[in-house]
């Protein structure tokens, strides 16, 4: 730490209110600011956290046509879900604000007019697609055509999500507006560009020179894109849904969600305090913005750039961003479900938030692309918080209980063991901090979990179970190291899983302690009363874990399916062709299974007009007993066929799709046989 700041202003990215928050935002995002954040006021720093709702946007406009209802409704449904679930995690944000509160209107709107009326801004008219019959201009995710490059129907204006390729409207074959479906036309529209290449020199100063300690990931990103050279950005769109353009003759014209939503930090910080000023203005304060590896831009570049232009603002001192988690070895994907979703979690394993927490941190990007597997997560559970950190603490308590009738016994004389013991537990303090303040949380819980690594050691080396019958005094001294080591943990965990350091200290009937006091051996003085033991950590069991895997399993199968490309149409036939076929309603009197055939059943079925024996290659569909009875339709004037010496008069209509599994086709209720088809 080159300067010594007088507070703290911690931001995490602003989640979009068009869906819930996955393990990939916690891993990258929210989980390191929350152990930073908890850290910081652990150390009795002057410390803030600010978060909120980013509620602008065109993917919240999309999702509320979609679902036919209004973009407020939207944000208002997952401000609510993504707001509870972080407070269920213990994510300890001082403010969860949002981006539709008429404060963030307000200071966005003042700080778009500042810059505006001091010609920060340039002005120009370009052309944009605009549907003359919605009367709208539209945002690129507006527009739909072919794919120009793989020929995909329905792909964006701004990406093909077939392929994945990143397109212009103007690619696109046969563009569409997906307002009313028209063919979208040119017209003139004027917007608002904030110069980002008068930025540039500034920028470079100050990233490439001036913050060589940035993450490799993020100092790398920024490096290419000032290498690449800045241009200026629209912040303003054509649109309904955000701020208004405070300014006259910019009806119908929002603010760029990419331009109000980092002011959002501010706004949540002004709503959270009076005080808020001295958090934003004073070289005094170290400003972090925690975020995800696709935001590293307009942190880094464009709002600095928007800070610097407003002229009162302070930059941030750092942005750590992570990089992708993936899940099961695939990309997490809001619109594939393919994700586990927090508040889901949070239903499915109550009271194992700090599992998560652990799990997450334990595997978070940090470096680079890293994948979540229930299988890890269920290892660590088991391996680590079970075995480790939960067996270790409920010895030390279950053993002073069965001895002292848990009074903590007075520390004797300490053997070389002991001491190397108590040093080796002194000098993590320093490594913990160090890795922290560093932003890296990975190495900094394996420190904090190290405490318990060698208490456990400790116990099993020390043997107090075996020594209570030979040298009853040595054990009261290996008891209390134990459970000064058991106070320990209680702080070094506390950042990461606050829920079990709290229950730890409970066990231990004590208050906090305070970081300062990490390291001593004198946590709890001889003679005090602990608490009731408890289990920390549950072992979580192979079904538990299956039962995910299933979920998931069959979201694979359905996203596969949804992939497939129907059947191209077959060449055109007459009316009379389609007349030529005669298909009848008939019901399934028996059915058996071919002898020494893998495939064929043997069917006999009520045509209506007869009684007549198909043979079908269903057997590894259906069995027998589930055909018999149903009704189904079938093509009666079919050629008769011979299999296996069985003559087949017909054949059952079926329906094949993109999983392979076959269908019957049944009339919609129940109708005479012979009822004919067309
Ligand atoms: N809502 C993007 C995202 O969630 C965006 C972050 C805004 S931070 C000011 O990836
Ligand atoms: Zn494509």
């Amino acid at each position: 730490m080159s300067k010594d700041f007088k507070r703290y202003l911690i931001t995490s990215a602003l989640p979009y209110a068009n869906g819930p928050v996955h393990i990939g935002h916690l891993a990258g995002v929210y989980i390191p600011s929350d152990i930073y954040t908890r850290y910081l006021r652990l150390r009795g720093r002057d410390v803030i956290s600010v978060c909120g709702s980013d509620e602008h946007g065109v993917p919240i406009t999309i999702k509320a046509k979609k679902e036919g209802i209004t973009p407020q409704q939207v944000v208002d449904r997952y401000h609510a879900i993504i707001k509870e679930s972080f407070e269920k995690l213990g994510i300890s944000f001082d403010i969860y604000s949002r981006t539709s509160s008429p404060v963030h209107a307000e200071t966005a709107s003042a700080f778009f007019r500042k810059l505006y009326d001091e010609g920060k801004f340039v002005e120009q008219t370009t052309e944009q697609f605009y549907d003359e019959e919605a009367k709208s201009f539209l945002a690129d995710r507006y527009i739909v055509g072919t794919c120009p490059k793989c020929g995909a129907e329905g792909a964006y204006g701004d990406q093909c999500e077939v392929c994945g390729s990143t397109l212009s409207p103007d690619e696109l074959v046969n563009p569409r507006s997906t307002l009313s479906g028209a063919t979208p036309v040119k017209r003139e529209t004027k917007h608002w560009y904030l110069p980002l290449d008068k930025y540039e020199q500034m920028l470079r100063e100050w990233i490439l020179e001036g913050h060589k300690e940035w993450k490799s990931n993020v100092y790398g990103q920024c490096k290419s894109w000032l290498d690449g050279g800045l241009m200026p950005r629209a912040v303003s769109r054509d649109l309904d849904w955000g701020i208004p353009v405070p300014v006259e003759g910019a009806e119908g014209k929002v603010l760029y969600v990419w331009f109000d939503a980092p002011i959002g930090y501010i706004s949540a910080t002004k709503e959270l305090t009076p005080d808020w000023e001295k958090y934003w203005k004073s070289e005094d304060t170290k400003l972090v913005h925690f975020i995800g590896k696709d935001n590293i831009v307009f942190h880094c570049i464009v709002f600095p750039s928007m800070l610097k232009a407003h002229g009162e603002y302070i930059l941030p001192e750092n942005v750590p961003s992570n990089e992708f988690l993936n899940l099961e070895g695939n990309k997490i994907s809001t619109s594939k479900n393919w994700a586990v979703w927090l508040h889901e979690y949070l239903e499915d394993f109550p009271g194992k938030e700090d599992v998560l927490r652990y799990a997450l941190c334990a595997t978070a990007p940090e470096t680079k692309d890293n994948d979540f597997t229930w299988k890890d997560y269920q290892a660590r559970n088991n391996n680590e918080l079970v075995a480790v950190l939960g067996n270790f603490v409920n010895r030390a308590l279950v053993l002073t209980k069965k001895y002292y009738d848990g009074e903590v016994p007075a520390c004797g004389e300490l053997t070389d063991y002991d001491r190397d013991t108590i040093a080796e537990l002194s000098s993590i303090k320093a490594s913990l901090e160090s890795n922290i303040e560093n932003y890296r949380f990975r190495e900094a819980l394996k420190d904090a979990m190290n405490f318990a690594r060698i208490g456990n050691k400790y116990l099993a080396d020390s043997e107090p179970w075996k020594l209570i019958k030979t040298d009853a005094e040595r054990v009261k001294t290996i008891l209390n190291i134990a459970l000064q080591i058991t106070a320990n943990i209680a702080i070094a965990i506390e950042p990461f899983m606050p829920f079990s350091a709290a229950k730890i200290l409970n066990m231990l009937a004590c208050e906090k302690f305070g970081w300062e006091r990490l390291g001593a051996m004198d946590l709890l003085a001889a003679g005090h009363h602990i608490g009731e033991p408890s289990l920390l950590f549950e072992k979580i069991e192979d079904d538990v874990i299956q039962k995910q895997l299933d979920r998931l399993a069959e979201i694979a199968k359905q996203n596969k399916a949804a992939e497939v490309k129907a059947e191209p149409q077959k060449a055109e036939c007459s009316f009379d062709d389609f007349q030529k076929m005669d298909i009848r309603v008939s019901t399934i009197l028996e059915a058996e299974k071919l002898p020494k055939t893998k495939k064929l059943l043997k069917l006999t079925i009520d045509t209506g007009i007869d009684k007549r024996t198909i043979v079908s290659g269903i057997a590894e569909h259906f069995s027998p007993e589930e055909l018999v009875g149903k009704q189904v339709l079938v093509l009666v004037n079919l050629a008769p066929r011979d299999f296996k010496g069985i003559t087949s008069q017909g054949m059952i209509l079926m329906a094949e799709d993109a999983t392979g599994a076959l269908r019957l086709l049944q009339p919609n209720e129940k109708t005479n046989n012979g009822a004919m088809v067309g």
